[in-house]
């Protein structure tokens, strides 16, 4: 690939919001509020959201972008204008939709339902420069741009933790995702050049700053999501769950696997399956790494930082067994390229990107060769992204 078919990748020329505010202007009846939430990246602790661990995501310069006014019927009408697809439905029916994405508000309307909040029907149109299916959770980034919409339309006064509860808890019950609060929590609790450092126990978080002016963020995107993405990580909590069943038979108070030490998965889980071990093994190392990381970034000593990544690479690959063929060889292709300081798989995994902390100089390099190699070694296009960290929600 040429240097100027990099920076065309890399750098969208239209604003993401334009055909947004063209759409509204051209079919609301009223000027609509505006609404963007970010994707999130997440630099370490993968797959400790849902086990009471800590994550360290951010929410970054890529986002869904929502235009919203109110109706004066039950009616509900959404316009998803990168598809070109449009849904109607109401208040009084919410049902999973064959189109999918519809399900993402309807979870979120069906959550503010059952609390009581008082809202009417409502149109909505959003667009945005999330790629689909790359792990930038465009679905979390969704679910929080209408939720953070109908706060401010409708005057709820939900507070910022409780809509990243709303969210996460339309994903698990609306569509069925029983994905941790990472993904909605980051997208709302953003700050620009800060990583956000969650406990996913008690959801107590402080920020960390990332701001390095020789280091870029570069996502590459395998381009593959394959078809076990979801069902795979309903199974992975189930194995953690058992994980800390067979540790509670003898420690009464353990009520996740924050509260396991190698030493009770030695003695009440190794014996028992390898499998559910190999899985709880890499949660309890990954929660303890993340806070190691956390160490290494106050000390500004990013090539330990870096150090951690592959591990975490390592380990969701080989113990918790949640990467692919083309993630691996993304992995493997960083770790021998001059100016990487770290690279992973990011997200749940079985496709989309990995995150690398790469050297300024050495950004255009690294997408070159991978993208060449990439495409002879799995005859797919790579797609590559220079990511900068922003805020969250807000009215644009
Ligand atoms: C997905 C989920 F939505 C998150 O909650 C988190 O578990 C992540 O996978 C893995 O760390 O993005």
């Amino acid at each position: 690939m040429h240097l100027q078919e990099i920076q065309a990748s890399v750098q969208p020329s239209a604003h993401p919001a334009a055909a947004l505010q063209q759409f509204c202007k051209a079919n609301f009846s009223t000027a609509p509020l505006l609404v963007r939430a970010p994707g999130r990246i997440n630099l370490i602790g993968e797959h400790t959201d849902y086990n009471n661990g800590f994550v360290l995501p951010a929410a970054i310069d890529k986002g869904i972008y929502l235009g919203i006014i109110k109706r004066d019927d039950r009616q509900l009408r959404f316009h998803a204008l990168d598809l070109d697809d449009h849904y109607s439905g109401s208040l009084d029916t919410l049902q999973p939709s064959k189109q999918h994405w519809p399900d993402y508000l309807q979870g979120v309307v069906q959550q503010l339902m059952q609390r009581g909040y008082p809202i009417s029907g409502f149109e909505c149109a959003f667009g945005g420069n999330i790629p689909q299916g790359a792990g930038l959770s465009s679905s979390a980034a969704l679910e929080c741009a209408v939720l953070f919409a109908l706060n401010q339309l409708f005057e709820l006064n939900i507070s910022t933790m409780d809509m990243a509860r709303i969210a996460q808890a339309a994903e698990n019950n609306f569509v069925g995702v029983r994905c941790g609060i990472m993904d909605q929590f980051a997208s709302l609790f953003g700050k620009r050049q800060h990583l956000v450092k969650l406990d996913c126990a008690t959801l107590e978080h402080e920020y960390i700053p990332f701001r390095f002016d020789d280091i870029s963020l570069v996502l590459l995107d395998t381009q593959v999501k394959h078809s076990l993405a979801s069902s795979e990580y309903n199974t992975r909590r189930a194995e953690c769950e058992q994980g800390v069943m067979l540790v509670r038979q003898h420690h009464p108070e353990v009520d996740s696997l924050r509260k396991v030490s190698m030493d009770m998965l030695d003695a009440y889980v190794k014996p028992h399956n390898a499998v559910t071990y190999n899985r709880c093994r890499y949660v309890v190392e990954e929660i303890q790494r993340l806070q190691d990381a956390c160490t290494d970034l106050l000390r500004n000593d990013l090539y330990a930082f870096g150090q951690r990544m592959w591990a975490t690479h390592e380990g969701l690959s080989k113990l918790y067994d949640v990467s692919c063929a083309e993630l691996n060889w993304l992995a493997d292709m960083a770790a021998g390229q001059a100016g990487v300081l770290g690279a992973r798989m990011m997200g749940g995994g079985f496709g989309g990107c990995t995150i690398n902390i790469v050297q300024k100089d050495a950004v255009n390099d690294l997408i070159a060769k991978a993208s060449q190699g990439y495409q002879q070694q799995f005859n797919i296009p790579l797609k590559a992204y220079v990511t900068s960290i922003e805020d969250g929600a807000g009215l644009f």
